[in-house]
C-alpha cells in the first residue's frame, strides 16, 4: 500500500452533532495518518445527513462542529483537502447518473439500510435507500483508490467497486476499483448495547463523544455493560453482551496504547470491572485532552474555519469537474 503514492483517499463522516470514540478508533485516526502519505479528501457528508431525522436549525451547526472536530484531531489543510460536501454539487449529479445503472435488487441487499429503516420506521425516505450510491459518488468522483471507513461502511464500498465496474463496462474504462481501508480497531462496540457497534443514534450513554469531559467519561464509563465472572471467555463473547462488554473496555485500554496496564487485566483470571472501568476512563480523559484543548480555541474562530472549508471546496471541485465532464462525454450527453 505504501509504495502506491499516487493512490487518492477519500472519506468522509455525517454532521449529525458529535463524534465518538468508534468514528476515531475505526476511521478517523487513520485520517491522520493518511494526510502525510498520500492526496487526501475529508468530507463532511451534509447530504447523507439528511437522509436521517434532522432538525434544519441545527446543520450548519453540526457541520461547523464536524470542521472543528476534523481540524483539532489534527487534519491539516495544508496536507489534505477538507470540504462540505453539498459545495461541490457535481458529486448530486454524478450519484444520478449512478442511480440509472444501478439495479434496485443491489440496495436492497445493504445491511445498514435495513438497520437504519428499522430504526427510522416512520422516516424510510428514498436518500436512505440510495445512500450508497450518493456515498459511490463521492468516492468515484474524486477517483479515490484508498477508502478509510470502520467495517459497518465495508458494504458500501464494495458497491462502490461494482459501480465502478458497471460504468466502465457500458461507458469505458473510466473508474479504478476502491478499496476500503480499515484500522486495527474496525468496530468499537457500545457500551450499553455491547453487541451492536457504537452509534451515535443509540443514546448519550452508549458511546463516549471526543468532547466529552473528564467527569462525564467516568460516569459513562462506570455504567458500561459488563458482567459479574470478570472472565472474558473469546468463544462465547459473540452471544453474551457482558463479555463483549468488558472485552470492549479492556481493548480500549490497548488502543489508547497502555500496554503494562492492558497485559495487567488480560492476566487476571478474575477481571475487576471496577479497576478496569477506572483505568479506561483514566486513559480516555487523557488521550482526548489536547483534543478538547484545541477545539476550544478554534470554537473562538469560525470565521477561519469557514475559510479552510471555502478554500477546500474550490480545490475539491478543480477535480470533480474534470471527472464530471469526462463522465458526461462517455455517457452521450455532450
Ligand atoms: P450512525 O449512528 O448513524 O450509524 P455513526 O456513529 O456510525 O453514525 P458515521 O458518520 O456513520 O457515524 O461514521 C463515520 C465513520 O466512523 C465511518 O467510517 C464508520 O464506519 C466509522 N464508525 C462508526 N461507528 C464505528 C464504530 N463503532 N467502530 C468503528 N468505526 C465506526
Ligand atoms: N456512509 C458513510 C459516510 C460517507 C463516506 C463517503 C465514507 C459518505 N460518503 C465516502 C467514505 C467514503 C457513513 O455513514 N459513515
Amino acid at each position: 500500500m505504501k509504495n502506491d503514492k499516487n493512490k487518492i483517499v477519500y472519506s468522509g463522516i455525517q454532521p449529525t452533532g458529535i463524534l465518538h470514540i468508534g468514528n476515531y478508533f475505526g476511521a478517523l485516526k487513520n485520517f491522520v495518518v493518511l494526510q502525510n502519505q498520500y492526496k487526501c479528501y475529508f468530507t463532511i457528508v451534509d447530504l447523507h445527513s439528511l437522509a436521517t431525522n434532522f432538525d434544519p436549525k441545527e446543520k450548519l451547526k453540526q457541520i461547523m462542529s464536524l470542521a472543528m472536530d476534523y481540524l483539532a484531531i489534527g487534519l491539516d489543510p495544508k496536507r489534505c483537502t477538507i470540504f462540505v460536501q453539498s459545495h461541490v454539487p457535481e458529486v448530486a449529479e454524478l450519484a444520478w447518473i449512478f442511480n440509472c445503472i444501478t439495479p434496485i435488487k443491489e440496495l436492497e441487499r445493504m445491511t445498514q439500510f435495513k438497520d437504519k429503516a428499522l430504526r427510522q420506521k416512520k422516516n424510510v425516505n428514498m436518500g436512505l435507500f440510495d445512500y450508497p450510491v450518493l456515498q459511490a459518488a463521492d468516492i468515484l468522483l474524486f477517483k479515490a483508490g484508498l477508502v478509510p471507513v470502520g467495517e459497518d461502511q465495508v458494504q458500501h464500498v464494495e458497491l462502490t467497486r461494482d459501480i465502478a465496474k458497471w460504468f466502465n463496462a457500458r461507458f469505458g474504462e473510466t473508474f479504478s476499483l476502491p478499496e476500503a481501508l480499515l484500522t486495527e480497531s474496525p468496530r468499537i462496540m457500545s457500551l450499553t448495547e455491547p453487541l451492536h457497534k457504537m452509534s451515535k443514534s443509540m443514546g448519550e450513554k452508549s458511546y463516549i463523544a471526543l468532547t466529552d469531559d473528564a467527569k462525564t467519561i467516568n460516569e459513562k464509563i462506570s455504567k458500561a455493560v459488563t458482567e459479574p465472572s470478570g472472565v472474558i471467555d473469546e468463544k462465547k463473547i459473540k452471544d453474551n453482551p457482558g463479555m463483549m462488554g468488558a472485552y470492549n473496555l479492556l481493548e480500549m485500554l490497548r488502543l489508547l496504547g497502555n500496554k503494562k496496564q492492558y497485559d495487567r487485566f488480560r492476566k487476571m483470571k478474575k477481571i475487576s470491572y471496577k479497576d478496569l472501568k477506572k483505568a479506561v476512563a483514566h486513559e480516555l480523559a487523557d488521550h482526548f485532552e489536547l483534543f478538547r484543548k484545541h477545539r476550544a480555541v478554534l470554537e473562538k474562530s469560525p470565521a477561519k474555519v469557514q475559510k479552510i472549508l471555502e478554500i477546500g471546496a474550490r480545490s475539491a471541485r478543480l477535480e470533480a469537474v474534470k471527472t464530471i465532464e469526462e463522465v458526461r462525454k462517455k455517457i452521450g450527453i455532450r
